[in-house]
């Protein structure tokens, strides 16, 4: 299948052009200027198809570094599976997600990541890759570190919280860098001070403090800035590279530039939620509402102003990536678990559908530049991802996961219109873009068009990542 998109706006991270992009099979075969738009022959005459992007972006297709289908946690599991959960981030222009298979101590690295390959094989409409949380570091989860990287399982998250599921001791953190600085691998980290945090979680329960905007409060921005700077202590011990998952506390961030501008390897990334939503506006929400909104890290307080400053720390690359942090759970039966103790609320927020707009709506309010939406929300994951060459961009030999974006459009977000999550909610209804993702190639083939999803399951195939770019 040939096919040319004409007359677009190609916007990449490193600028935009009027340009022609002809498509050969699942690869982008030429960038057409003008002047060169016909090679000497009737180009739209002897594709497969043509498709006009008058007034519209052509954009690399998104890269949602962090989301967890189907996976379990909190007593119960995200509600989205990988078909449904990735046939919505078509739907929303992400076109690569980078899920989290998931071990605890006890049990073997490599049965877990089988387990998530078997989950995801033959089921996803776009394409995907692995991180590896290792919950139980010991010989031979590091052991088995070195053998998931030759994999292409190249980055491996660890928890500074929940202690007794997945928390992480200070010196199996150290081992497990010292063990990613000899692979070339990168550590991902949740950083939150899982101790401190429980601690405040049971005295806040035996005070009757039982509303979800207490899970905020137990865990306010200290934990979560005490956590980034050990965790950057101890990289720095090893050299091994960071990254910093779900940052939302102005503080956590402040510690990460602090390092990186000692010249250390360490990286930052947010989520839609932590740039718009909030303790008081979403959390705080008469009775059992403000379920909907509970995640860690934790929405924060408007009144301590943390959002315009991750936006400022997006612009000035202390933030170099946007995810979702996609963890969907149902209303119903699911955060309905914790009515009566907020700490039986299962975590998460599912975004995975709606990243793409989200951020695009920082371009419009002048927030971020165009280049830096794509940069964010595709180029950089590519690179720090080990993804760069096929994906994040619109280059010749890249493949063909483009999207073409609708500045004049208009997306609303909402349960009973865009949504195509497996939530009974949506944690942003009543949301309203301007702009819209009009059509979505995955390797070349149109998935979305005209308001309607053209994929199938098994579409999408699982990504065997290099190492991240970002490494020396
Ligand atoms: N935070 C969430 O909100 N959900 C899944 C795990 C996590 O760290
Ligand atoms: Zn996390
Ligand atoms: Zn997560």
């Amino acid at each position: 299948m040939t096919i040319l998109i004409k007359n677009g706006t190609i916007v990449t991270a490193q600028g935009s052009s009027q340009a022609d992009v002809l498509v050969d099979g699942e690869t982008i075969a030429a960038i057409l200027a003008p002047g060169e738009r016909t090679l000497g022959v009737d180009l739209a005459a002897s594709v497969d198809r043509v498709i006009d992007a008058t007034g519209k972006y052509v954009v690399p297709g998104g890269i949602d570094g962090h989301t967890h289908m189907e996976m379990p946690f909190g007593g119960t599991v995200a509600s989205d599976s990988f078909e449904t959960g990735t046939r919505a981030a078509a739907w929303g222009g992400t076109t690569t997600i980078i899920d989290f298979a998931v071990q605890k101590q006890g049990e073997r690295v490599q049965d877990c990541l089988a387990e998530w390959h078997r989950k995801a094989d033959g089921n996803c409409a776009i394409d995907y890759g692995f991180h590896q949380v290792v919950g139980g570091v010991d010989a031979d989860s590091l052991k088995a570190m070195d053998e998931l990287v030759d994999e292409g399982v190249t980055t491996f998250k660890l928890f500074m919280a929940y202690p007794g599921v997945f928390l992480s001791s200070d010196g199996q953190i150290l081992q497990a860098m010292q063990q990613a600085s000899g692979n070339g691998a990168m550590i991902m980290m949740h950083a939150e001070n899982g101790s401190a945090i429980d601690v405040l979680v049971a005295q806040a329960l035996a005070e009757g403090k039982t509303d979800p905007k207490y899970h905020s409060l137990t865990r306010p921005w200290e934990t979560e800035a005490e956590a980034t700077n050990r965790a950057i202590m101890l990289a720095r011990m090893t050299g091994a590279p960071l990254y910093i998952v779900h940052m939302s506390a102005k503080q956590a961030v402040n510690v990460l530039q602090a390092h990186k501008d000692e010249g250390w390897n360490v990286f930052g990334e947010t989520c839609p939620q932590y740039l718009y939503l909030s303790l008081e506006d979403q959390l705080s929400q008469p009775g059992f509402e403000g379920a909907k909104w509970v995640c860690s890290t934790p929405l924060r307080s408007k009144a301590e102003e943390h959002q315009e400053e991750l936006w400022r720390y997006l612009r000035t690359n202390d933030l170099s990536v946007i995810s979702t942090d996609h963890c969907p759970f149902c209303f119903k039966e699911q955060k309905e678990m914790g009515v009566g103790d907020f700490s039986k609320i299962p975590n998460g927020i599912g975004s995975v559908e709606h990243r793409m707009d989200l951020i695009y709506q920082g371009v419009v309010d002048g927030r971020i530049s165009l280049q830096r939406w794509v940069e964010l929300c595709s180029t950089t994951p590519a690179r720090m991802f080990g993804l760069y060459g096929r994906k994040g961009d619109i280059r010749p030999g890249f493949d063909a996961d483009i999207v073409i974006y609708d500045p004049a459009g208009r997306t609303e977000i909402g349960y009973h219109k865009t949504h195509h999550m497996n939530m009974d909610h949506s944690a942003w209804e009543g949301v309203v873009i301007d702009g819209h993702v009009d059509t979505v190639l995955s390797r070349g083939k149109v998935v979305i068009d005209d308001n309607e999803y053209h994929g199938a399951k098994g579409d999408g195939v699982f990504l065997k990542r290099g190492l991240s770019q970002y490494l020396i």
